[in-house]
């Protein structure tokens, strides 16, 4: 029966340049350690851990961040990620990738969206995320790359970035869907309106509950292929997952984090993966590590009880 689910392929991206140094390159390492690969390979999949990507240190550069250095550091690391991403997609297996910061999607939404591209299939996103991250260089306050991955995979954004796919942008913004948005900037705000990404803000889950909210957000995807789902650490609430670098009150609780994932399992809909954001110098004991996996597990098919046979 080992193996029966199907394969997964996990991958590292230890690289905390989307924002000044803080400690989100550990998170690969945290997650590993709160028992991933045992996790998955307990239901049932048969899992390969490639190791991770080589990211440069910023102690190593002297010139600090002159000449765009970070940029291009970032640029380099996601291409690479890229097409890692798109071979193990390419050869079927189910990639999950390990942040890292949120920038490192930019490496594997484009690396799924090529592989999707050359089966003829198109892919969505289900972002799941305090954030929009949907800056451009122009309208972010705080220059951060980390708050901008979402626009740059829709065509928005620095030209090296936005290129990382090849000329075409990964995304178009209406096949993206945002959950659990409680802090986008005043510029961001009218780009996101602008582009149409439909985000559902902790208001809708408060009002109308996390189950019918993930379900429209499921149908509003229904028309696609694949889906990515890209799972931001800072969605959860600060109480339950402390390790992140950008905490933002009133996030999700541990149950609607998980029934979140429940209800995308249960569509069957999602076809590759990423967990970022995890700090652990933030953390507390490995706390959000450690509840990365239980979602990731919820995901990937954990029930409570057996299906009857
Ligand atoms: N919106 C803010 C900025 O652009 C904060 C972004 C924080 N991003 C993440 N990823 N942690 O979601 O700087
Ligand atoms: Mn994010
Ligand atoms: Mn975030
Ligand atoms: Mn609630």
């Amino acid at each position: 029966l080992f193996g029966a689910r199907g394969r997964v392929a996990l991958l590292g991206v230890p690289m905390d340049l989307g924002q000044s140094r803080r400690g989100v390159d550990m998170g690969p390492s945290a997650v590993r350690y709160a028992g991933l690969q045992a996790t998955l390979e307990d239901l049932g999949y048969a899992v390969e851990d490639l190791g991770n990507v080589g990211v440069p240190l910023p102690e190593l550069t002297e010139a600090g961040d002159a000449g765009g250095w970070r940029l291009r550091a970032v640029g380099e690391v996601c291409r690479e990620v890229s097409a890692r991403v798109r071979e193990v997609a390419g050869g079927g297996a189910f990639p999950v990738v390990l942040g890292g910061d949120h920038s490192i999607s930019l490496g594997t939404v484009s690396g799924v969206v090529a592989a999707s591209r050359e089966a003829g299939e198109r892919t969505g996103v289900i972002w799941v995320d305090a954030h929009a991250d949907f800056n451009t260089p122009e309208s972010s306050p705080s220059g951060n790359i980390h708050g901008m991955p979402l626009a740059t995979l829709t065509g928005r954004g620095h030209g090296e970035l936005v290129r990382i796919g090849g000329e075409e942008a990964s995304l178009r913004a209406e096949d993206a869907v945002i959950l659990g948005l409680r802090s986008v900037d005043r510029e961001e705000q009218r780009l996101l309106t602008e582009a149409g990404v439909h985000a559902y803000t902790m208001k809708e889950i408060d009002a109308y509950g996390i189950a019918r909210v993930v379900r429209q957000a499921i149908k509003r995807l229904s028309h696609l292929e694949r889906v990515h789902l890209s799972f931001d650490l800072d969605s959860l609430d600060p109480e339950v997952a402390p390790g992140v670098g950008t905490p933002v009150r009133g996030g999700l609780t541990y149950r609607e984090a998980h029934l979140l994932m429940e209800l995308v399992n249960e569509a069957g809909i999602v076809t590759s993966l990423d967990v970022v954001e995890v700090n652990p110098i933030l953390d507390s004991r490995n706390a959000t590590a450690e509840v990365a996996v239980e979602l990731v597990a919820s995901l990937m098919g954990r029930r409570i009880l057996a299906l009857p046979e």
